[in-house]
């Protein structure tokens, strides 16, 4: 039942020593993925996903003191092979400085996290997408850890930022967000560590196959309607580091919508189950 992801393995291998409590598939009346896997490898493994696989996706919203960073960040440890594609509402820099890096920039007025990550989620034609923030508060170090969970079965694999103790993040929203994932544990019967993580990775089939209907939410949405349709779903610690630049997200309001989407996603896809 419970698999470990490495802190710092490769795409080509997964490092067993940590621990950590990960998630399974809920089994009732879901139609997990049936992964057709990605194209050859160049050491000729063709039935692993590779980097050439991988999208790399992100809302953008004035980041322009951290997306150089979280690019640059990306491009190293792809080795320049995954796509990278922002959704983007700036009203500076930050745009150029996505193209400059070469990374697809898809332009938005800013109507909130929910509305840009879900176009970013549903861009890419590659079979694995990952989404992170563009503030350099996750580690893009950690990429082939996560693929290598897909390519061990997972359809999304969901970064817990509190497994380590989060202690860049501040403590009010520490404090939120492990509220909010035992909330959505209640509601699930399922436990969960983090809800509301940025970097998680999703097999494209299962962002395609789903309607999303949240915004500040969205985060928790992309989780538990996955979860509660028997996809095999897994937390994978992370490290979280200090923001880079200004929040985009009020912590009191945004707290109350994130809290209102866990009741109702959870609610509907208990109804779904009858
Ligand atoms: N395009 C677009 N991107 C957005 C919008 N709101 C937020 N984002 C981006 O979504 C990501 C998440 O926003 P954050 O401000 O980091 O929210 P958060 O992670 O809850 O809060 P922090 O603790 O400040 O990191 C960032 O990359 C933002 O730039 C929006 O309205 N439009
Ligand atoms: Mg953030």
């Amino acid at each position: 039942m419970s698999e470990s992801l490495s802190a710092n393995g490769s795409a080509d291998e997964v490092d067993e020593t940590e621990t950590a409590p990960d998630i399974d598939a809920a089994t009732a009346d879901g139609e997990p993925v049936t992964a057709e896997r990605g194209a050859a490898t160049a050491d000729g493994d063709a039935d692993r996903y590779t980097f050439d696989d991988l999208s790399v996706v992100m809302g953008t919203y004035n980041e322009e003191e951290a997306i150089g960073t979280v690019l640059d960040d990306i491009e190293r440890v792809t080795n320049g092979r995954a796509e990278v594609v922002c959704v983007d509402g700036s009203s500076d820099r930050t745009p150029e400085i996505a193209r400059e890096r070469g990374a697809t920039v898809i332009e938005q007025e800013p109507q909130g996290y929910g509305v840009a990550v879900r176009e970013a989620v549903l861009t890419p034609d590659r079979p694995v997408v990952v989404t992170t923030d563009c503030d350099d508060t996750y580690p893009m170090d950690r990429l082939p850890d996560f693929l290598d969970a897909v390519n061990d079965g997972a359809d999304v694999v969901s970064g817990d930022r509190l497994y380590h103790g989060a202690e860049s993040m501040p403590a009010f929203n520490r404090f939120g967000n492990q509220a909010f994932a035992a909330l959505a544990s209640l509601l699930m019967g399922e436990r969960v560590h983090d809800t509301t993580t940025g970097m998680r990775a999703y097999r494209r089939e299962v962002v395609q196959d789903i309607g999303w209907t949240e915004n500040t939410g969205l985060s928790a949405e992309l989780l538990i309607r996955p979860l509660m349709r028997g996809y095999d779903v897994r937390e994978a610690p992370i490290e979280y580091a200090e923001r880079l630049g200004e929040t985009k997200l009020d912590p009191i309001e945004g707290g109350a919508a994130i809290a209102k989407s866990i009741v109702t996603v959870c609610l509907e896809e208990q109804l779904r189950r009858f």
